[in-house]
């Protein structure tokens, strides 16, 4: 039988007052039924904000050092807790160990970072043109926040968002992707293991109905969105109407160009690792491989034989190298944007199909893809596919190459793999991307980092690093003066 989960919210494990459920089933044998989680709406949202209001006056008072501490134990229990986190997010979401484990050192990195953050939350002491008057400015939290995440990174994106929101003295609603539910409930069991106060931390299962609640409740008074382009936009509508603070973190359509002086061997391991690992389904994919034309064929011959050799299977198995992708409709959307390359001109080079094998037949496999004589102007060039699907741009001069890596809507990352440091610092300052990699490819973000992108793909804002403490503060700004005389900004000082 399998287990039915509870949401966490005010403080108690509870169902939906719905009492309604969504199943939870492993991508690479949907026989293996992990559980049924709460599939949550309105009121559920409404019951966790009230418990969060709570929870955010008793934390706010929290000092950011202690604050940090509840965080530095949290860590600890990440890390003693690695394996089994990864073993059961595999199980969940299908990628392979090496990854999921991945996934969680993340977490703890992002942990032990906010930890230390809590002895600075730097505030700025400045001179105030007046004498026997200070300036100086500290941060407020900002009340609940609300965290609505995807499945690709069930405990990295989580908690890349909640610590520094925690840190920074907030409550928070997380409404995790119904696809991975699983992995936020051992993320909750953790945190209040390691001591934080039941009513700061609200875990609200579901999909749509729950994560537009969120949004619009308002209580809520910062949001932040990891997911699809046009949910996002839509989120902001609200957002903006209802004066909240938002971060987006959305679509990328990421281009790795391999020039003719590249180390191909280092090219090679990079493109495989960059567009074939998760299955494809990350935000910083590598999805475009330009490629200078000495380069193209030779190289296209090597990738194509290395990516037909990668060994499919259960994200749990140590010969699996690609696992499945989350759901039917991935897989189907695959499937569309295979066909739609080849009908606007893109050849076939490998996969395109599901593999053949009796052993995936039950889990949402899809076969490593690569499709050549791509241009800017194919749809799969532009849109972004989330899967194990590469197209391949030939090019002529870095010009060519860094005009069509910037010809897509998207901004997150890119790549060059040269050994011009010239190119190199060129290529740093003309791609419109976020996060650039020289002589890597467009994955490997590190916890310490702000990562995040332009255009369509953010909307100003970076998590990770120091950057996001800003996101999840207010600043306040305070004067003293201590002259026991009215003294007048910009008039006393200038009388002419
Ligand atoms: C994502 O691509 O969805 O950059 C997030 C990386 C990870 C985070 C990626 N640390 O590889």
């Amino acid at each position: 039988m399998a287990r039915t989960f509870k949401n966490f919210v005010d403080g108690e494990w509870i169902p939906a007052e719905s009492g309604a459920t969504l199943e939870n089933r492993n991508p690479a044998d949907t026989t293996d039924l992990i559980g049924r989680f709460p599939l949550s709406g309105r009121a559920d949202i409404r019951r966790a904000a009230r418990s969060a209001m709570q929870g955010f006056r008793l934390w706010s008072r929290v000092p950011g050092p202690a604050r940090g501490d509840v965080l530095r134990r949290v860590g600890d229990l990440l890390t003693a807790r690695k394996e089994m986190l990864a073993d059961a997010m595999t199980r969940e979401m299908g990628k392979v160990l090496a990854e999921t484990r991945g996934d969680v050192q993340e977490a703890i990195d992002t942990a032990y970072y906010a930890a230390t953050e809590g002895r600075r939350l730097f505030g700025h002491t400045v001179p105030s043109e007046l004498p026997s008057k200070w300036a100086m400015t500290y941060r407020r939290p900002i009340g609940v926040a609300g965290l609505i995440t995807p499945f690709n990174f069930p405990l990295a994106i989580p908690t890349w968002k909640m610590f520094p929101a925690l840190l920074c003295g907030n409550a928070v609603i997380l409404k995790p992707s119904e696809d991975v539910p699983h992995t936020s409930h051992l993320l909750v069991e953790t945190l209040l293991e390691a001591g934080l106060p039941p009513q700061v931390i609200q875990l609200v299962h579901g999909g749509e109905e729950a994560g537009r609640a969120l949004v619009e409740h308002p209580d809520v008074g910062v949001i932040s969105f990891t997911g699809s382009t046009a949910t996002g936009s839509s989120i902001g509508e609200t957002c903006g109407r209802m004066h909240k603070r938002l971060s987006l973190e959305m679509g990328g359509k990421n281009a790795m160009i391999v020039h003719e002086d590249a180390d191909l061997d280092l090219a090679l391991d990079g493109v495989l690792w960059g567009a074939f690992g998760t299955t494809g389904q990350r935000c910083t994919a590598t999805s475009r491989l330009l490629l200078h034309r000495k380069v193209h064929d030779r190289f296209l011959a090597r990738l194509s034989d290395a990516a037909s050799g990668l060994v499919l299977g259960d994200g749990r198995s140590a010969k699996t190298q690609v696992g499945p992708l989350i759901h039917a409709d991935a897989r189907d959307k695959v499937e569309r944007y295979v066909a739609v390359g080849q009908e606007q001109g893109a050849e076939l080079v490998l996969g395109g199909a599901r593999p053949r094998s009796r052993r995936l037949k039950a889990g949402w496999f899809y076969r490593p893809t690569i499709l050549a004589g791509v241009t800017s102007k194919h749809r799969v060039a532009r849109e972004e596919i989330f899967g194990p699907v590469l197209s391949v741009i030939r090019y002529s001069t870095m010009r060519d190459a860094i005009r069509i890596a910037n010809a897509v809507p998207y901004g997150l990352s890119s790549s060059l793999y040269t050994q011009d440091v010239n190119l190199s610092f060129r290529a740093m300052e003309e791609l419109d991307t976020g996060i650039t990699y020289i002589n890597a490819p467009t994955i490997g973000a590190e916890a310490h980092l702000p990562f995040g992108g332009i255009k369509q793909t953010g909307n100003g804002h970076r998590e990770g690093g120091w950057e996001v403490f800003d996101f999840y503060a207010e600043t306040k700004v305070c004067y003293v003066d201590y002259s026991g005389t009215l003294q007048r900004a910009q008039i006393d000082n200038y009388d002419d």
